[in-house]
């Protein structure tokens, strides 16, 4: 039984695996315009600029950011906002100007938490709520806040190892945040993650959408934008209708850099609701972004002329930025770190094809399980799964006779096999042998032969005509004497004739042999 299974399963792989290649190599071939067929997303998502600032231009010349207000020990600078430097108690928050105007949004904010000691504190906290937060004991912001707040909480302070730790909490303006024990029983979701010192900026995605919050972190150990892992996704979410986003971070008596590099805002629609136009707030929006744009170029011009007015000043800026930044170990360090980078997207890149090829192979057997129930007709739905063969469907195996005629057959065949190796084998000794020898003694060989041959050919002939002369004399002898009737007259060849005969069919019997044996060493010659 065990054999037959055995000797099903290396048929079925075998067929998988055919079915396998060849439908990787259809994949293949369509190449990678067509993956990006995918089905189109049934969310509209759109850049929302007055809930968002990135560089460069972060500021303004004046230090502020274009629709946002920061406060506290916050400082914005061109390239990021830094929302607490790493001293002692610090706080600091910046938050939209505006209020959102749209149900559904995905926030993505990429930011850095650094610090020098192996423990850092507090955190970082983004928000969602009614009202903009003050200065306060939350991260930086204050309490007893009506909305959302996801933090990202630097400090162990319930003492459970269980921090760096990224946690949501939901507030409806009564409750106040348990910082002793880190909101464990405030939660609504969280994970596990580290955040701190990472040589990319650490990401998050914050998606609201038809109740759904979804948390996606990526932990800034490539700046590959594929790398983003769940950290939550929590159904039936209400938040408030409208709100103001906002950054906040704290520092303890230890102390960490809090710095938002970018917060990119998107409202997202539904297909249907995509299909209502809005046209004041396109309108408006149009008139904003070409503002906006102006505002970019003018400063980017100015910023040119000063450089082409200041050649020196400004490579030497930019010189001394890069030198201060990092030192040649770290130069270098970071140039390993991008090398290994690029050999783990290269590794992740080949797990997802294994991953595909594992249920390409699955799916295969799927199918191959259907047709040999007898279901020849099942052909795989595009981009589904072929449904699994109907329970107690009797499998075409092979039986135990079947396996026993194979086996006897492969016998045969191997031992055919060995006859014919060793026939080979012994030619190929033969061969050899000759070959060893040379062609001149095979020749020597083959003249001897002949020569014995050809003697005792002589050898007979002679015999014969010993014994026809033996046969003659004894006639000759009978007839002499009884007294013969007498002889008509008739020719008689005389004995001296016939000995004279005999002696001439020696010579050319002689002759021709020496013939012979002249014409073989002339053909040795050509060797
Ligand atoms: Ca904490
Ligand atoms: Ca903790």
């Amino acid at each position: 039984m065990t054999w037959s299974v055995f000797v099903l399963c290396r048929r079925e792989r075998l067929l998988a695996f055919l079915f396998t290649f060849g439908l990787l190599l259809t994949t293949e071939a369509q190449g990678p315009g067509q993956q990006a067929q995918q089905p189109p997303p049934q969310v509209h998502k759109r850049f929302e600029y007055k809930y968002s600032f990135k560089p460069p231009y972060l500021a303004q010349k004046d230090g502020t950011v274009p629709f946002f207000e920061y406060s506290g020990n916050a400082i914005a600078s061109e390239e990021s906002v830094r929302i607490t430097p790493s001293l002692r108690s610090q706080k600091g928050a910046i938050w939209s100007k505006l209020a959102s105007t749209f149900d559904w949004w995905e926030v993505e904010i990429n930011f850095r938490v650094t610090g020098r000691g192996r423990i850092g504190a507090d955190g970082l906290a983004f928000w969602f709520t009614t009202t903009k937060g003050f200065e306060g004991p939350v991260f930086g912001s204050s309490d007893r806040w009506n909305g959302l707040g996801i933090f990202f909480d630097s400090f162990d302070n319930d003492n459970k190892h269980n921090n760096p730790y990224i946690m949501s909490m939901i507030n409806d303006g009564t409750k106040v945040y348990d910082h002793q024990h880190d909101g464990s029983t405030q939660q609504l979701a969280g994970c596990l993650r580290d955040f701190r010192n990472k040589p990319f900026p650490v990401k998050a995605k914050i998606e609201y959408y038809r109740n759904v919050l979804t948390v996606m972190f990526h932990n800034g150990m490539s700046n590959n934008d594929k790398d983003f892992e769940m950290c939550f996704k929590v159904d039936n979410v209400v938040l408030p209708k409208t709100g103001y986003f906002g950054i906040s971070a704290a520092t303890g008596g230890l102390a960490d850099d809090h710095d938002v590099i970018k917060f990119s805002t998107y409202s997202l629609r539904s297909p249907e609701m995509a299909l209502v136009p809005d046209n004041a707030n396109e309108a408006e929006s149009k008139k904003f972004e070409l503002e906006f744009e102006e505002y970019q170029k003018k400063l980017k011009q100015q910023k040119d002329d000063w450089a082409k007015q200041n050649p020196d000043q400004a490579k030497a800026k930019t010189d001394d930025d890069w030198d201060n930044w990092f030192t040649d170990q770290d130069k270098e360090l970071q140039q390993i770190f991008q090398g290994q980078s690029a050999i783990r997207e290269v590794l992740t890149e080949l797990h997802r094809k294994l991953d595909d090829i594992v249920s390409r192979q699955e799916r295969s057997f799927q199918i191959l399980g259907a047709l040999q129930a007898g279901q020849g007709a099942v052909v795989p739905q595009a981009g589904g799964k072929a449904p699994p063969p109907p329970p107690n469907v009797p499998v075409d195996t092979i039986r135990r006779d079947e396996v026993n005629a194979i086996l006897a057959n492969q016998r045969e065949i191997v031992t055919a096999s060995r006859d014919i190796k060793n026939f080979v084998s012994d030619i190929h000794t033969k061969t050899g042998q000759i070959l060893g020898r040379g062609v001149g003694s095979a020749q020597q060989i083959g003249s001897g032969a002949d020569m014995e041959g050809t003697i005792k050919d002589v050898r007979e002939n002679l015999n014969i005509v010993k014994r026809d002369i033996n046969i003659a004399i004894q006639r000759m002898a009978n007839q002499a004497a009884p007294s013969c009737p007498p002889v008509p007259d008739v020719s008689c060849v005389s004995t001296t004739f016939f000995v004279v005969l005999l002696a001439a069919q020696m010579v050319v019997l002689v002759v021709v042999l020496v013939f012979r044996d002249s014409k073989k060493d002339q053909a040795k010659k050509y060797y």
